[in-house]
């Protein structure tokens, strides 16, 4: 069945630009933009705030030409670090936006008595899909007020009805449809959602609410920003008529330009005029069906049970003569890139359980746009390889790669198949409630100590640990200075690695521990 299921996208509206006036609330209401931290014409501009829009103003433009468009406009830099963007402000803002989703839905179930009833999908930074039909259909379906969905801006993609229209013909009609009911169900439920979200993080965004992933992910654009969007099956057909093949998801790309292209049409309600022979002849037999299907309003594609994102990437653009050509450039800006994956890549690692096991490299040349080298990261135990080892091994992918002599347009480093740390694997997690956060500042020959804790458990939990890292003797690198006499070498080089990792992703902080017995201060040398 195609309406079956209750599907929805929430989408943050204009999300850079709403991060950043959150931190600067003067400009709330006030027509602003982001643009990469570069000041070539002002910045390239990424985000667009909808006052901005309204002046003409494009995500692609530069700054420059927007100022002349918007006399008024405010452009917020990207963060820079390290002499790139630094996009951590947003993907923070981001984890709090998933936080709230995640506590919602949680209630509902709870208030539900189960679990696992509504399924939740991060798309991307800003965008979430829910299946909420399991939930919706364990509920009595019952009409609620108009008020109620007009309190949350809800809006009908249904030829020309309004939602109050629509509702009342469903009145009228006496028999209730069951699929109108679950949609307006879910629109109520998404509502709810929406004002939580704002009210905990004072961000707006949009929803859609439909049957599934591409539907959702449509009329969620429909009636931006600040609303939410029902469209029901009905309504497919003439609302295909205003929709471009390419701003179908899955048609966004190469696929959907040659559909355009072979076919010498702009619209889905277009594509559905090609009959199905004539698919057949051009594309293989489940492609020309599913192709069908779309134009239809049909997609099977599932809501994927996913609350973190499937890669954790970083990259930089060198265009015109900022190329890199040097091998020296190439190295240092790898050593960038890998500091940065391997910092977010650790705390994902202790946030999320989680170890990637393959890094993508991504360069382009004058000659090659996007070619791309994987590098499998061979892990064993629950641990990453220091940075290091990780950019020394990107450095001779690239550097070995034909590409190496032609000037490098851009680098980017993607960590991805990611796989569970088993609670049983994950070592570090039982180690770390021993590890105290301190603020001794960096530069301050901080200080190492062991927990009362820690050494009480030394004898068993501590010590098997300690055995099973004995072959990551990493004492003869250590910046430790240790006394041999106090600390064995194998304790040292755990500690040593513990400290690295603790130590590379806060960066300013270094985590405290004690000894019991000795009282021994050990110290670090930075
Ligand atoms: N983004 C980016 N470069 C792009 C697309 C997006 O840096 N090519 C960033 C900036 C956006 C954020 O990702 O704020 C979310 O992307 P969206 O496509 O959802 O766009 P917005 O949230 O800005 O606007 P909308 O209200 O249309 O969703
Ligand atoms: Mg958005």
């Amino acid at each position: 069945m195609s309406n079956n299921r209750i599907i929805c996208l929430v989408d943050m509206d204009c999300f850079y630009v709403q991060c950043e006036q959150r931190l600067l609330p003067d400009k709330w209401g006030k027509p602003c933009a982001v643009a990469q931290y570069n000041n070539w014409g002002g910045g390239g501009i990424i985000a667009v705030n909808y006052e901005a829009r309204a002046f003409g103003i494009k995500r692609g433009m530069r700054g420059n030409d927007c100022m002349k468009l918007c006399h008024d406009l405010h452009i917020f830099p990207v963060p820079a670090k390290n002499d790139k963007a630094d996009l951590t402000r947003y993907r923070d803002a981001s984890s709090e936006v998933f936080q709230v989703i995640d506590e919602y839905i949680q209630s509902l179930e709870k208030e539900n008595k189960v679990s696992e009833q509504i399924i939740l999908e991060r798309a991307s930074v800003d965008e979430a899909f829910l299946d909420l039909t399991k939930f919706i259909n364990s509920k009595p379906l019952k009409l609620p007020d108009i008020q109620d969905l007009e309190a949350f801006n809800t809006k009908l993609n249904y030829n020309d009805l309004s939602l109050k229209e629509w509702i009342e013909q469903i009145k009228v009609r006496g028999v209730y449809n069951e699929q109108h009911l679950q949609l307006i169900m879910g629109a109520l439920l998404v509502g709810r959602l929406r004002q939580l979200i704002y009210e905990k993080t004072q961000f707006k965004c949009s929803a859609g609410i439909s049957h599934n992933k591409m539907l959702a992910k449509l009329t969620c654009g429909k009636n931006k920003p600040n609303a939410q969007t029902i469209l029901p099956m009905e309504g497919v057909p003439t609302y295909f008529e205003s929709v471009r093949i390419t701003d179908v998801r899955s048609l966004g790309g190469k696929l959907g330009k040659q559909v355009k292209e072979m076919f010498k049409i702009e619209t889905m309600a277009q594509l559905n005029q090609i009959s199905q022979f004539l698919l057949n002849s051009s594309f293989d037999s489940s492609t020309a069906k599913w192709l069908h299907q779309l134009t239809m309003g049909i997609d099977d594609e599932i809501v994927t049970n996913r609350k973190l994102s499937k890669s954790i990437g970083c990259g930089k653009n060198f265009p015109g003569k900022n190329a890199l050509s040097k091998p020296q450039d190439i190295k240092h800006w790898i050593n960038v890139l890998c500091e940065e994956i391997f910092t977010r890549m650790e705390n994902d690692r202790l946030t999320n359980k989680r170890l990637a096991n393959q890094i993508v490299v991504g360069f382009s040349t004058a000659k090659k746009a996007n070619s791309s080298k994987s590098i499998n990261l061979d892990l064993v135990g629950d641990q990453y390889p220091k940075t290091d080892y990780i950019a020394s091994k990107v450095i001779q992918t690239v550097m070995t790669s034909s590409e190496q002599f032609e000037p490098f347009q851009n680098l980017s480093i993607v960590a991805t198949k990611f796989t569970d740390i088993k609670p049983d694997q994950f070592k570090t997690t039982t180690i770390d409630k021993f590890f105290k956060k301190t603020d001794i500042p960096k530069q301050n020959n901080s200080k190492l100590i062991i927990s009362d804790e820690m050494e009480k458990s030394k004898n068993n939990n501590l010590t098997t640990k300690i055995e099973e890292i004995r072959d990551f003797d990493l004492c003869a690198q250590s910046k430790l200075d240790t006394d041999g006499d106090k600390v064995s070498s194998k304790m040292e080089s755990f500690f040593f690695r513990k400290i690295l990792s603790l130590y590379d992703f806060n960066n300013q902080n270094i985590y405290k521990m004690e000894f019991e017995n000795e009282s021994k201060e050990q110290q670090i040398v930075d």
